[in-house]
């Protein structure tokens, strides 16, 4: 998965105003705060992107198989959408593992123009695709995609289809969703498509257990953040002293990850002391779940028309194709 296209990953208006770029200033913000909180995004140094990868192997975490499963058994009806002699607009690239997928499928998409942060990744990803489907043409762009950046000049003339897999957009704020997917029509422009990949809202113990596996991953993923501000910001972080916690949230429809203090302790970290109450949480990240109607409704309020959207057998996750 994108593993640094990750660390664009942006958290809710209220967290995004108070947060610096800086790691220390925001786990001075975060940490500060009451409740606490810290942004997903600092998840994923190199150890957090290979307990990611390890987690979308989990037999609990369905989300990554049942996308590549919708995307591969409807590959064909997918690429009916896409328009003749077309740019693939991946935003957060890491892995062209789903966006080849869509190339094998669709050979009227003629370039393909990954978006991520990390050049090395993009750099490594664009020479495999390349190799690996000589007839498109790869257009890697470094860049937050999360913000306006600008397409290549080699494909302005062509029909655009925006790529956002992963349901990636489940853990943006609604709100930043709604932002982004408006940013996105921008950059792509009138007349653009967009697929993007959307978790379900389904039973809460499927939902659970995808979030706190039987093996303890998902809790090594979020422990890791703990390991990082003791390596990144001097921190004394005991990890043995918190725990992870992950539950639906049924009212706001997400899964919420927390660290939680077994017992009352202070940490020095950033060059600052934080107390912790016994059972106090930091906020470590939201996982929205949508329905098939609240995901269109959300992507309608941003400027999209959706046309089709697919799901599997258990209606677990859906690829919706938006049009502008
Ligand atoms: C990257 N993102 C879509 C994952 C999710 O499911 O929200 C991150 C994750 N957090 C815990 N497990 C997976």
């Amino acid at each position: 998965m994108a593993a640094l296209a990750r660390s664009v990953l942006r958290y809710s208006a209220r967290h995004e105003a108070a947060a610096s770029d800086s790691f220390a200033d925001h786990v001075v913000n975060g940490l500060g705060d009451d409740p606490k909180w810290l942004s997903a995004k600092y998840f994923y140094d190199a150890a957090g992107s290979d307990l990611f990868e390890q987690i979308t192997q989990l037999p609990e975490y369905y989300p990554t198989r049942t996308e590549l499963a919708i995307l591969s058994e409807n590959a064909r009806a997918i690429a009916a959408s896409i328009p003749l002699a077309a740019a693939l607009v991946e935003f957060g690239a890491g892995s062209s593992r789903k966006a080849r997928i869509l190339l094998a499928a669709a050979p009227q998409i003629a370039a393909y123009v990954p978006v991520d942060i990390s050049p090395e990744l993009l750099a490594q990803e664009a020479s495999r695709v390349r190799h690996d489907m000589p007839h498109v043409a790869v257009f890697p762009v470094a860049a937050d995609f999360t913000r306006d950046f600008d397409l290549p000049a080699q494909i302005r003339n062509r029909p655009h289809v925006g790529f956002f897999p992963g349901s990636t957009i489940g853990n943006f704020e609604p709100e930043d969703a709604t932002e982004f997917l408006r940013q996105a029509g921008r950059v792509l422009g009138s007349g653009a498509t967009m697929i993007v990949g959307v978790d379900r809202i389904k039973d809460e113990a499927v939902l659970n257990a995808a979030y706190d596996d039987a093996a303890g991953v998902t809790a090594r993923f979020n422990l890791n953040i703990l390991r990082r501000m003791n390596r990144e910001l001097g921190g004394d972080f005991d990890l043995a002293a918190f725990r992870h916690r992950a539950f639906y949230n049924a009212a706001d429809h997400r899964i919420e990850m927390h660290l939680e203090s077994l017992h009352a302790q202070t940490v020095h970290v950033a060059g600052r002391n934080f107390s912790f109450a016994k059972g106090e949480t930091i906020h470590t990240e939201n996982s929205y779940k949508y329905t098939i109607e609240s995901f269109r409704a959300l992507a309608e309020t941003a400027g999209w028309r959706p046309v089709a959207t697919w799901t599997d057998a258990h209606d677990y996750f859906a690829v919706h194709v938006l049009k502008q």
